[in-house]
């Protein structure tokens, strides 16, 4: 079955199409002929992930899904939540955002935060929502190099080493995304 997945993220594509399998193929914007940035205007995930599945469905009338994802920090109030992209600068530095992170949990016992996805699927104009959430806790430094964005500094609950010490396998089948996309697999099935 051929899908549109409206990310610019290259990592989030291969997360995604690893939990999704062979039965699937992930069509990329590009290859739908989107190449501007979706405007993100939206003051939750969930609307974030609604405007960018609609904006792809009303300019190519494919079927087609998009996850927003953010990180929320129990100390921080929910931050940096629907911001997680623009946290420390407006482009998606993750360095930087770590950097933010880090200080603004300096001194603060609490630590906890979790990680939620949602997507949004779009099917001959149809729209449904999925969530995933994975709880967990922010270390006090960086460790590993694998996944992307706030990784290496997240440890799920359960677990002494951060998502970025995980191999790919080993995040999807714990990780906010995976749980949101194995939603969705049922509502595609
Ligand atoms: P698209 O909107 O093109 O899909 P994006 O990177 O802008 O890509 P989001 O707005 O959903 O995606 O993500 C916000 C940020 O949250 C992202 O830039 C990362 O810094 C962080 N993030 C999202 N998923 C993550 C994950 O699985 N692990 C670590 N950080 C993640």
């Amino acid at each position: 079955m051929k899908i549109v997945f409206a990310t610019n993220n290259a990592h989030k594509l291969a997360e995604v199409s690893a939990v999704l399998g062979s039965e699937y193929e992930l069509v990329t914007l590009r290859e739908v002929g989107i190449t501007e940035d979706i405007p993100e205007t939206g003051a939750t995930l969930d609307e974030n992930a609604s405007i960018k599945a609609r904006y792809v469905w009303e300019r190519t009338g494919l079927d087609c899904f998009a996850d927003d994802t953010g990180l929320e920090v129990e100390a921080l109030n929910g931050a940096p939540g629907v911001r997680s992209a623009r946290y420390a600068t407006d482009g998606h530095d993750f360095a930087a955002n770590n950097r933010k992170l880090l200080s603004e949990l300096e001194g603060k016992e609490n630590r906890r935060a979790r990680f939620r996805t949602v997507i949004s699927l779009v099917r001959g104009g149809e729209e449904c929502q999925v969530e995933g959430v994975v709880n967990g806790t922010i270390a006090h430094e960086e460790s590993g190099c694998e996944g992307f964005g706030y990784d290496p500094l997240f440890i799920p609950e359960g677990s002494d080493c951060t998502f970025a010490e995980m191999t790919a396998e080993q995040k999807n089948a714990i990780s906010h995304r995976g749980r949101a996309v194995a939603e969705l697999v049922k509502i595609l099935k």
